[in-house]
């Protein structure tokens, strides 16, 4: 009997599929491979269905003797173990982002003779479509907010961006970017306490109250399905911070991160230019133990943010307080800097590997925003903050539209450098029309 290898990298199985099955029993005794769960989200997004329930479909088809793990996008170690006589895909990975794939594949099955053997790909599946009916679907509280730490597990880094409105909130959502072997896009949503106060004109000073942030979130839910990070300041009181950490669960936003520091709060990025004043180890650890205790779920995440870089306390001083916060109870450590160059954070990252017992840990690359997240991944980094991007690239697109009606009397300069077409912004919605 010939051995049929063939891969499923889908996370929604179809007739499609059912016919590539087929087409690899005529030809021997058919082993799949499943691609796991980390592998789909680095290369294309969250999985609707996880390895273990596709594992259970897919063992349970007509015509599959074996399943194996395939855990690369690459088949070359799976086909250098399986040894196959064939390998079964459609015709469609012959362009786009897999034909990479493709032709190690045949090289490698060159090596002991093997085969490639292609099926008509069965044109009236679009992917694209289902992915788009299953997103309308939306989501729940619960599925979002367990998301989160999902995809801390899965990825080698999780990528949030800012998100402030229901529009940032799609363009967080929906854009992607497909390179050669993988699609790229966002994880998750950061709403920002700097960028929520400021779309409002406020000064990030805590002065924009609980009820106000919370109807931001729920712009920002209504619209998207991914997981949302809150930037939650101080936490406020202890007394209040345990409310909030319950009504935010309940809403299904995932993680809060409070930073240590007392009193009138002020933007980190200004560091000592202001007053600023940070908590003692003693209390904010009562914060952050006591919001544990409150908590009714258990994905919901506590994350303890240490501003010593930010007030010139020394690295000795964030450290101290890191291990302290992760004692309290905090789930994750976001560490802060305002320095143009990453060393600090860099140094940082390097003694909390020594850490006996580690939780992920969180940077927010704005002014070191020169380090790429491989670096990042390197050093050991677990999530990475685009913090206020949406909001620092639209206000001087706006500002030049403004100014450039002014310079013209009219609008016609500034329709056609800064503004998107009519037709384009009625449609930019769906379901606008
Ligand atoms: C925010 O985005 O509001 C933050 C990050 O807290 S920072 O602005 O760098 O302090
Ligand atoms: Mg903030």
């Amino acid at each position: 009997m010939k051995k049929v290898y063939l891969a499923m990298g889908t996370d929604i199985i179809h007739h499609g599929h059912i016919n590539v099955i087929e087409k690899a029993r005529e030809l021997g005794e058919v082993t799949v491979g499943i691609l796991t769960d980390e592998v789909i989200v680095s290369y294309k997004r969250y999985p609707i269905l996880s390895y273990d329930e596709r594992k259970k479909i897919i063992e349970n088809i007509k015509g599959v003797d074996n399943v194996v793990k395939q855990e690369e996008l690459d088949y070359t170690p799976t086909l250098k173990e399986l040894k196959p006589d064939y390998v079964v895909h459609g015709k469609d990975w012959r362009s786009g982002p897999q034909q990479k794939i493709r032709d190690k594949v045949i090289k490698t099955l060159a090596g002991w003779g093997g085969e490639l053997v292609e099926v008509e790909y069965t044109e009236d599946v679009s992917l694209d479509k289902l992915d788009e009916k299953i997103e309308k679907l939306g989501t729940t509280p619960d599925e979002r907010r367990k998301r989160l730490r999902d995809l801390i597990e899965m990825k080698d880094i999780v990528r949030i961006i800012e998100a402030h409105n229901g529009l940032t909130g799609l363009i967080a959502e929906k854009t992607k970017v497909t390179k050669e072997d993988k699609i790229e896009s966002f994880d998750g949503m950061w709403i920002s306490s700097l960028c929520d106060s400021t779309v409002k004109g406020k000064p990030d000073i805590e002065l924009v109250d609980p009820t106000s942030r919370l109807r931001t979130i729920n712009e920002i839910l209504e619209v998207t399905t991914k997981p949302i990070i809150l930037d939650g300041d101080t936490g406020g009181k202890i007394e209040h911070f345990v409310f909030s950490v319950k009504t935010l669960e309940r809403v299904g936003v995932s993680a809060v991160i409070i930073e240590d520091k007392i009193g009138l709060k002020k933007n980190s990025l200004f560091g000592t230019e202001v007053e600023q004043q940070q908590d003692s180890i003693e209390n904010f650890c009562k914060k952050i133990s006591e919001a544990k205790k409150a908590q009714v779920t258990d994905d919901f995440m506590i994350i303890a943010r240490v501003e010593s870089l930010i007030l010139d306390a020394g690295m000795d001083d964030a450290l101290e307080r890191a291990e302290a916060y992760i004692d309290a109870g905090a789930d994750a450590i976001m560490i802060h800097s305002k320095d143009e160059e990453p060393d600090d954070i860099l140094e940082f990252c390097d003694h909390y590997e020594d850490f006996e017992y580690k939780v992920p840990l969180v940077v927010v690359p704005t002014t070191y925003c020169q380090i790429t997240e491989e670096e990042l991944v390197e050093a050991g980094v677990d999530v990475v903050i685009y913090a206020n991007h949406l909001l620092r690239s639209a206000y001087p697109a706006m500002k030049k539209a403004a100014e450039s009606i002014l310079e013209n009397n009219r609008a016609k300069e500034a329709d056609e450098e800064y503004c998107m077409p009519i037709s384009d912004i009625l449609t930019l919605i769906p379901g606008g029309k």
